[in-house]
């Protein structure tokens, strides 16, 4: 049941032709009435500047990467100043990129709109997350303006705490201090959930992105914890020696690499698990059809997040553990595969006798599964004790990562981005663009990513910037791949700028879907709805009654 739409008759030029209406954007201007602002919608937008940011500077550093790859020996720049490279490539996509992408931007906007609240339950924190965050990230962009970081992302003992002469400290401080905002989302977002639901919007009644938030809070909350305990270790143990880590004065190195995976297996589920949650709403929205196995795809979710925390040790099968313990951890890790592949197989039979269109976040959609489904089942590859000794640390791991959470999580993002875009702005992008630069995207990516896969699966391990000549044509398609990926992602941010200005207004509902956020303005007031909306209805409600959609 649509409600009108309302103040949609702006001229295409931008400039209200009635008395403008008043929304979120316009209801009070200057820098001041954005710095201090509650509202979540402005929040998140907020965040998506921040992690734009972060995300060109990562990239910055993916393009050197990929630059000194291009010949065998070491040419473009020295062997530790290739190690900064990566290690700050890592750490900005990681801690400042990947995870809040779409929980931060997406999540913030969506969850009270989508559950039909006025806001957060905590607005206050809510602001103060972001300004956490953004503290976390200069002091991540102070360690790059210092000197840089050499120890890789993953700040292995005992080099970080003992070795590397870099600026371990402020790095980690920077991770560190990113984590409280990352738990502070969570709680906001599970006491919001829990608490801020409009009448007759029951568990079984949430949409899927809501309940894809929910797992992921709950592992925000339950595993940062343990990381930022383990970076603060490794401070103190660069600072006073403690002996935490330091064999010599009886610590034990591999304790890191416990509470590190501890939390930083299931941070890739903090990454991918809002993007299945964007995919779902996709999906059936652009299948017109009811998402198949609600209730299994809201499970798995839940199901991810538990099995998750008990996966860790794949990361360490050749790190000395026992053969028992590896055999548990790779049986564990086959298990997660489960409520991964319950999601493809649901998307999968939704397309089946829906009648699917082809929209610019549909064939993000699309680009999502199938690059999940290769980076899935490539893990399974490696939760193999047996394989895995022959790829770790091979350019296969970066391969299988980057299809996951390139693949994945940033298609989700950009699906994402262009599916709630007018919701958000009240704008309409251009969308042969739109579609253009989808297709760049997937083609730079399997290009930049496809041929890693072989790269390690010969033998080229990761992080080293000399190489032998015969695995030079495998690195070069993977630079020019990732050329034509880094034209892939400038594109939108060309045309989501331009559609600011030049945009076409948006309806209210332009894709004929269904949720309570599109049960309101585009872009929404800044109590998001005119009168409390009520759920009568299931979810995805698309099949019965075609026809009562009438603008698409
Ligand atoms: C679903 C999302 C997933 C994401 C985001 C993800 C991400 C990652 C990342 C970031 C690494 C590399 C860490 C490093 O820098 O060393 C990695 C390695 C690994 N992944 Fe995944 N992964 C996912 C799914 C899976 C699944 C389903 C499995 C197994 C069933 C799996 C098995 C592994 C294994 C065994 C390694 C370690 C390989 C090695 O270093 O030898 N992953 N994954
Ligand atoms: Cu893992």
């Amino acid at each position: 049941m649509e409600t009108n739409v309302v103040g949609v008759d702006q001229s295409s030029s931008g400039e209200p032709s009635a008395p403008p209406r008043v929304h979120y954007l316009n209801a009070a201007y200057g820098i001041g009435s954005w710095l201090l602002t509650k509202d979540h919608k402005r929040i998140a937008l907020l965040y998506l500047l921040s992690v734009t940011f972060f995300f060109f500077i990562g990239g910055f550093f993916a393009v050197l990467i990929r630059l000194e790859l291009i010949t065998p020996p070491g040419d473009l720049m020295q062997s530790e100043t290739y190690n900064k490279m990566f290690t700050m490539h890592g750490v900005l996509m990681i801690f400042f990129f990947l995870i809040p992408a779409i929980p931060a931007v997406l999540g913030n906007f969506l969850v009270p709109m989508m559950i039909g609240a006025r806001d957060l339950a905590f607005p206050r924190i809510n602001l103060l997350s972001w300004y956490i965050y953004s503290i976390g990230g200069l002091l991540g962009m102070g360690a790059v303006i210092f000197g840089g970081v050499d120890t890789g992302w993953t700040f292995y003992t005992p080099y970080s705490s003992t070795y590397s002469n870099s600026n371990v400290i402020l790095a980690a401080l920077g991770a560190f201090v990113a984590g409280f905002s990352s738990i502070l989302t969570g709680l906001n977002f599970i006491v919001t959930i829990h608490k801020m639901r409009a009448p007759g919007l029951t568990w079984s009644r949430l949409p899927l992105f809501i309940w894809a938030h929910y797992a992921t809070s709950i592992i925000q909350i339950l595993g940062t914890p343990v990381v930022a305990i383990a970076i603060v270790l490794v401070a103190l143990e660069r600072l006073f020696h403690i002996g935490i880590f330091d064999p010599k004065l009886g610590g034990d190195p591999l304790l890191f690499q416990h509470l590190f995976w501890f939390y930083s297996h299931p941070a890739v589920y903090i990454m991918i698990l809002p993007a299945m949650g964007v995919i779902n709403e996709l999906i059936t929205c652009f299948s017109r059809k009811r998402i198949f196995g609600y209730h299994f795809i809201a499970g798995s979710s839940i199901a991810i997040a538990v099995l998750g925390f008990l996966v860790w040790g794949h990361h360490m099968f050749t790190s000395g553990q026992s053969i028992y313990g590896g055999f548990v951890f790779s049986v564990l890790s086959m298990l997660v595969a489960i409520p991964s592949a319950i999601k493809v197989f649901n998307w999968t039979a939704t397309f089946y006798k829906g009648s699917i269109s082809y929209q610019a976040p549909m064939l993000y959609a699309f680009g999502f599964i199938g690059l999940f489904t290769i980076g899935g089942l490539t893990g399974l590859f490696l939760a193999t004790t047996a394989i895995d000794v022959h790829l770790h640390d091979t350019y296969f791991v970066v391969a299988h990562f980057h299809y996951i959470m390139v693949g994945g999580t940033i298609m989700g993002y950009l699906g994402g981005l262009h599916y709630w875009w007018p919701k958000m702005t009240g704008k309409i992008y251009p969308e042969g663009w739109a579609r253009f630069a989808a297709l760049v995207i997937f083609v730079g990516f399997n290009l930049t990513f496809l041929p890693q896969f072989i790269l390690g699966y010969l033998g080229m391990p990761r992080r080293y910037h000399y190489y032998p000549e015969e695995f030079q044509v495998l690195n070069v398609m993977s630079s020019a791949g990732a050329s034509i990926l880094g034209v892939g992602y400038l594109i939108p941010m060309v045309y989501f700028v331009w559609s600011l200005r030049y945009g076409k207004a948006s309806a209210q509902n332009p894709w004929g879907a269904h949720g309570l956020e599109w049960e309101t303005s585009s872009p929404p007031p800044t109590e998001n709805f005119e009168k409390q909306p009520i759920v009568t209805h299931e979810p995805y409600d698309y099949t019965p009654k075609p026809e009562e959609v009438a603008v698409v």
